[in-house]
């Protein structure tokens, strides 16, 4: 079965750098929390710089010992890279990951980074990037400046997306410092600057930012945009009763309903969050069309990403839609 994995890092070094402050702005910890070199390595969330910088036979050889066809390659952290450099930089990182898709044609497919702290210059990247490179889509990382996608000075962005008829990848973020410091501080540095980020801060984040875009219409201005969101759509499918209870077209004035908008313009990755509860939840909530398969490499091993699915008990058909066919749809992959 081809599986074709959809939240696969790699790092530009002098992007990854050049983020660093914001990072460390955002969250003082957050670096040190997650580095393997100071030990803090736990299974799920560290990865050492040299196998997110590394694309090409090592990380082919770990990607056919473990049944993976063809990783979607995203760089991260574009949203944190200031405005002055980040349209160099998010090119530089543009032409890497080009290179390598070029290098092994088949095996790997790329998401556009874009420095969106320079909009007009981000929305020029990912044209070029689709147009030119033959990239299926761009991959966020949270909030740019305190500002979530539908702020007005990213509107070329979101229309180019639109118009060249590709996916936004919603990545988590880190919170504003703000709201670290009022909901996630005063622990233990670690347990604080992982609790602000991957245990909880970021999905937070990032399901907040998702209903941002729903409730402030831009999927009435752009009703073909579609966006996919990782960790089993960042807790969205468990409250989507709710949202739709609470925020009526009557209540919001927009087109549609909440879970319209889930459904039609949402779609969902595990993340490396191998639960057969959680995909026979949102198969139930979401359907199968709507659910595509990621790892979250290096941050997670490719170890588990085949039998998940073979295992599941789930159809062929559905395994297939989930491995490869909804991917192949949507990315033209
Ligand atoms: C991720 O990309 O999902 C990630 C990081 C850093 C730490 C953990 C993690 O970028 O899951
Ligand atoms: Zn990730």
């Amino acid at each position: 079965m081809r599986i074709i994995t959809l939240e696969e890092h790699f790092s530009e070094p002098a992007l990854t750098a050049a983020s660093a402050p914001v990072l460390r702005e955002l969250g003082p910890g957050f670096v040190r929390a997650y580095s393997a070199a100071e030990g803090n390595a736990t299974s799920a969330t560290a990865a050492p710089a040299e196998q997110l910088e590394e694309i090409g036979e090592a990380r082919i050889a770990d990607m056919d010992r473990h049944g993976i066809t063809t990783q979607v390659l995203s760089g991260l952290w574009g949203q944190q890279v200031p405005a002055d450099v980040a349209p160099e930089l998010a090119r530089r990182a543009n032409d890497t990951a080009a290179a390598a898709v070029a290098a092994h044609p088949g095996r790997f497919a790329a998401f556009a980074t874009l420095g969106t702290a320079a909009p007009e210059a981000a929305a020029t990247e990912l044209d070029r990037c689709v147009s030119e490179l033959g990239f299926v889509g761009t991959l966020i990382t949270g909030r740019t400046e305190g500002e979530f996608l539908d702020a007005p000075r990213f509107a070329p962005v979101l229309a180019a997306a639109a118009r060249l008829r590709v996916p936004i990848y919603l990545h988590p973020g880190l919170p504003p410092r703000a709201v670290t410091d009022a909901s996630y501080a005063g622990l233990d540095p670690v347990v604080t600057a992982r609790f602000q980020a991957a245990a909880w801060g970021w999905h937070v984040e990032t399901a907040t930012h998702f209903v941002h875009l729903v409730l402030s219409g831009v999927f009435d201005r752009h009703p073909e945009l579609q966006v996919i969101l990782g960790h089993w759509g960042e807790m969205i499918p468990f409250y989507l009763d709710r949202l739709d209870d609470q925020l009526p077209a009557r209540i919001t004035g927009l087109d549609r309903s909440f879970a319209e908008y889930f459904r039609e313009n949402a779609y969902i990755t595990p993340s490396g969050m191998f639960s057969l509860p959680q995909l026979r939840f949102c198969l139930e909530t979401i359907g199968a069309d709507r659910i595509l398969h990621s790892v979250d490499y290096p941050f997670v091993g490719n170890d588990g990403a085949a039998a998940f699915l073979t295992d599941s008990g789930l159809s062929t058909e559905d395994q297939h839609r989930i491995a490869h066919g909804n991917a192949e749809k949507l990315l033209g992959v």
